[in-house]
């Protein structure tokens, strides 16, 4: 999608704190951190959301995609969480399907 910013960093027409790419995904630093790591791990297709009914799309996404979270999250020896947010009690805002991976704190649980 032309407007979506995720969509807009994967063309790279505005910045990004890039740490992995592949042929179907690309990781990148949050721009407003919760934890001392913060990485979104994204689909470089525009698939709206964890409920876009293309989903699941290829097999070589879901491989890219949890290839991607043991390459990025292997120096996490304290542990990490993997989290997607949906709807408005989730807090989701943007509308493009991202992957938080946090790490470098202790992590309560259940969340807020
Ligand atoms: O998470 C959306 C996340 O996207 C939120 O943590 C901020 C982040 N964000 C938004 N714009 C950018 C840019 N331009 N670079 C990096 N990170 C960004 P959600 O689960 O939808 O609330």
């Amino acid at each position: 999608m032309s407007d979506c910013v995720f969509c807009r960093i994967v063309r790279k027409e505005i910045p990004a704190q890039i740490l992995l790419e592949t042929e179907e995904v690309l990781a990148f630093k949050d721009i407003n951190p919760v934890a001392p790591r913060h990485i979104l791990l994204i689909p470089k297709k525009h698939i709206s959301s964890v409920m876009d009914p293309q989903l699941p799309t290829s097999p070589q996404l879901t491989a890219e995609l949890f290839s991607a979270i043991q390459q990025l999250m292997a120096e996490a020896k304290d542990g990490f969480r993997v989290v997607i947010n949906r709807g408005a009690h989730a807090g989701e805002s943007v509308p493009h399907l991202h992957l938080h991976l946090l790490s470098g704190r202790e992590l309560a649980w259940p969340p807020g």
